[in-house]
């Protein structure tokens, strides 16, 4: 793409309070909380903290599931964070790491990392099992030590102490895991000094990587979302043909209107669930796009493990990046629209609505039954009676055709609110169309996608009711958070009539409900704070 990326540009590093995210000027709270957590810091570790890495949560706003099918996205960074106060160990032969947290129920942790004899690589085993919060903190530790630690004869990874404190809601759909992964990638990096030695991309990828190793085959959403993020933007984040992010900034609409956050109370445990939900989405997904590329006459190598916008950019002939931006936009969008009848006519026929059985699918992919499994089956666990490539691929194009108008209603807004068309018809309009495309992308999450819970579909469904332009659920699903497009002049009338209606939430105090649901604007994105000058 033409116009720079922010996958271009290197890891945020600040050392004054004035690069500090406006959140953190405007926001005395989040400053207490910092200074907290630097004194801590010198209680518990007998020194003060070299580095502050913080990176947000996220929420989705439009866009599920299509991110390991490689289609773009549509997530803003949260105002909720995780912060790693970081210091190096003063030992050079010192390469453990101690992790507490700052939140005293949590237990304290050492991380040291051995080589192993034969080949000199890391090893850092994690219990998949029994994952607490600090496997995914050796999940980034093991990432940084392969990248930048390989060499047996080269320099050492520096010990360091590390105090970790969070406000992102665990098991919510606001990805906790991504930011904990992304803050600390980036707490090792910085007291490594290897924070100039990659791009903001390239952490995106190294994340990626790193979650990988805590058992879920994600794609790149939600690290993205965390470290590209600029405050009052979402951010149309795509995948191929490489990596790539741009701002959506959000229309500043008459009457304005806010995204409202609700958690369900239902925690999905994406891992323990992971062979009956996630990785057997990705599964099918990919088998998807196999049986697809067949029916469409599209080459696909038999090993090649295709992604759906892999078949559509071959399909119809799309070779990279060329163009601007808006013109690669535009090319997607025709070719969604043209394939979206496509997937009717090869996926939907037959037993499109039924499914396949295991037997089924292996004779449509056109591969023999060992390279089908070891293709797609040998890297994960999955479980299931009857395979949805019909229903699951319908959903991925038709979330990536809504991505793209979400998108291209907001610019627009954004553009008409310039060129003072009369702002409430052009902005009203706009609101509508935003609150439809979120109403229909949960109904495919729900009907075709089976990511939805019941808690979700009552929870989105008393938010419309409530006076919500739209409402969906947010994130991997099965639980977790639902995203509201809400009037801001109505957020308090309409927080406390779900507060009325939703079963779970009536016995809450008003701590715990500002807690569970809660109106958000985009933040800013991950970065390191140097505090060797203290917090000024
Ligand atoms: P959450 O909600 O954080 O579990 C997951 C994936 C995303 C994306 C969404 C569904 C991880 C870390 N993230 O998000 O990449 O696929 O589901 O859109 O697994």
């Amino acid at each position: 793409m033409s116009s720079v990326s922010p996958a271009d540009q290197p890891i945020r590093v600040h050392s004054t309070s004035g690069d500090f995210h406006p959140e953190f000027k405007e926001n005395v709270q989040q400053g207490a909380r910092w200074n907290q957590l630097i004194e801590e810091f010198g209680k518990r570790f007998g020194k003060s903290p070299t580095h502050i890495a913080r990176a947000p949560g996220r929420v989705n706003l439009i866009g599920e599931h299509i991110d390991y099918c490689l289609f773009g996205v549509l997530p803003a960074a949260v105002e909720r964070d995780i912060l790693i106060a970081c210091a190096p160990s003063e030992d050079p032969f010192e390469s453990a790491i101690t992790a507490q947290n700052f939140d005293g129920k949590y237990s304290v942790g050492s991380i040291d990392p051995a080589r192993r004899q034969k080949d000199g690589e890391w090893i850092l085993p994690i219990d998949k099992t029994k994952l607490d919060w600090q496997s995914y903190i050796k999940a980034a530790y093991h990432g940084v030590l392969s990248h930048f630690f390989s060499s047996v004869d080269g320099p050492t990874p520096k010990g360091a102490n590390f105090l970790v404190t969070g406000s992102v809601p665990l098991g919510g759909g606001l990805s906790s895991s991504a930011a904990l992964v992304v803050a600390s990638t980036l707490a090792f990096l910085a007291v490594n000094d290897k924070l100039a030695a990659i791009s903001q991309g390239q952490l995106v990828e190294l994340c990626m990587e790193n979650e990988t190793r805590v058992g879920v085959n994600s794609g790149g959403m939600d690290q993205g979302a965390s470290v590209f993020s600029s405050s009052s933007s979402a951010l149309y984040i795509s995948f191929w043909p490489k990596l790539y992010a741009s701002p959506v900034p959000l229309p500043q609409t008459a009457p304005p209107t806010v995204y409202v956050i609700a958690n369900t109370l239902k925690t999905a445990n994406k891992l323990e669930t992971a062979k009956i939900h996630y990785n057997l989405r990705v599964v099918e997904t990919l088998v998807a796009a196999r049986v697809l590329a067949r029916g469409l006459g599209v080459e696909v190598g038999p090993k090649e493990k295709v992604r759906l916008r892999e078949v559509l950019a071959r399909w119809i002939g799309e070779k990279g990046d060329e163009g601007s931006e808006e013109e690669q936009i535009a090319r997607l969008k025709a070719g969604l629209e043209k394939i979206i009848p496509e997937v009717e006519r090869i996926l939907g026929a037959e037993n499109g609505q039924r499914g396949l059985t295991y037997e089924e699918m292996v004779e449509a992919s056109g591969l023999d039954k060992s390279t089908f499994d070891e293709v797609y089956l040998s890297w994960v666990e999955v479980e299931a009676s009857h395979f949805q490539l019909y229903k699951r691929a319908k959903h991925v194009f038709t979330e990536a055709l809504r991505v793209l108008q979400f998108r291209q209603c907001s610019l627009q807004a954004v553009q008409q609110v310039k060129e003072t068309v009369p702002m409430p018809t052009a902005s009203e309009s706009a609101q509508h169309e935003l609150g439809r495309l979120m109403n229909e992308s949960h109904e495919s999450c729900d009907r075709l996608f089976d990511c939805s819970s019941p808690e979700l579909n009552q929870l989105t469904s008393l938010a419309r009711e409530a006076g919500a332009l739209g409402s969906r659920l947010t994130g991997a699903g099965w639980g977790g958070c639902c995203v509201s497009l809400v009037p801001e002049a109505q957020v308090a009338a309409f927080i406390e009539q779900i507060r009325k209606v939703y079963p779970p939430y009536q016995s809450l105090s008003k701590e715990e409900l500002d807690q569970v649901i809660f109106a958000t604007k985009p933040g800013s994105g991950a970065g390191v704070y140097d505090v060797t000058g203290g917090l000024s």
